[in-house]
């Protein structure tokens, strides 16, 4: 049965990818390192560090690990003003009528984001009131695909995989949903998230309604 559901943050409930796009573009600038919006696809999902060895490998780059470490702290700083300009109308459309239709309806929800800066999105957002449980790129060491962040959001939230459903834009979040145990709603294009349980184009056709009658008990 059904009682939980554990959602991914950038591509599910907001698009963040675009100021994650222009953060990296203005440190790959700066580094004179080439970059355009086909390698940004490639992060989607993938933590901070492993985006910062993809452009850099992209760049047939040489980087010494604290040196690495050093841009990707100048990238995030770029990202966290830019979260600034975010409001509660930044939703993707369909994600804050789930939410609220979830909260309504009982479900247990967990965030389960690669994002560090998860708590200041939602913030920004105004969404911590609809999650139970707050699981992000602070909360485990083994990134997507591995489940351990769904496993950890399913954990807090007292339930077994097999009882949440895991949203994802991802390749590598359906994966780790996958690998997890959990049913996953793939939002995006069949290429990407095709191998999910179930997949819509956007959030806003993946509607409680539509989800459920996919998983009946
Ligand atoms: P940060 P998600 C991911 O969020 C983004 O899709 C990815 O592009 C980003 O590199 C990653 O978070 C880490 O973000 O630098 O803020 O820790 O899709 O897992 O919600
Ligand atoms: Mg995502």
């Amino acid at each position: 049965m059904i009682k939980g559901f554990i959602f991914d943050l950038d591509g599910v409930i907001t698009d963040t990818a675009e100021l994650h796009y222009l953060a990296w573009k203005k440190l790959a600038e700066e580094m004179d390192w080439t970059f355009d919006r086909e390698v940004n696809e490639k992060l989607r999902g993938v933590s901070r560090m492993d985006s910062i060895n993809i452009i850099k490998n992209h760049n047939n780059a040489s980087v010494a690990e604290d040196k690495l470490e050093e841009l990707a702290a100048m990238k995030n700083d770029i990202y966290v003003a830019s979260l600034d300009t975010m409001t509660p109308k930044d939703y993707l459309p369909g994600a804050e009528e789930l939410l609220t239709h979830l909260r309504q309806e009982g479900f247990l929800v967990a965030l389960g984001s690669a994002s560090k800066n998860s708590s200041k999105v939602l913030e920004q957002l105004d969404a911590k009131k609809y999650f139970d449980v707050i699981g992000d790129g602070n909360s485990v060491s083994k990134s997507k695909p591995a489940p351990d962040i769904f496993l950890f959001g399913a954990d807090k939230l007292g339930l077994k995989p097999e009882e949440c459903i895991v949203y994802e834009d991802a390749q590598s979040g359906v994966d780790a949903a996958k690998a997890g145990g959990f049913y996953s709603v793939g939002i995006g294009p069949e290429e990407r998230v095709g191998h999910a349980s179930v997949r819509f184009e956007t959030m806003k056709e993946a509607t409680l309604f539509e989800v459920k009658s996919h998983f009946q008990d």
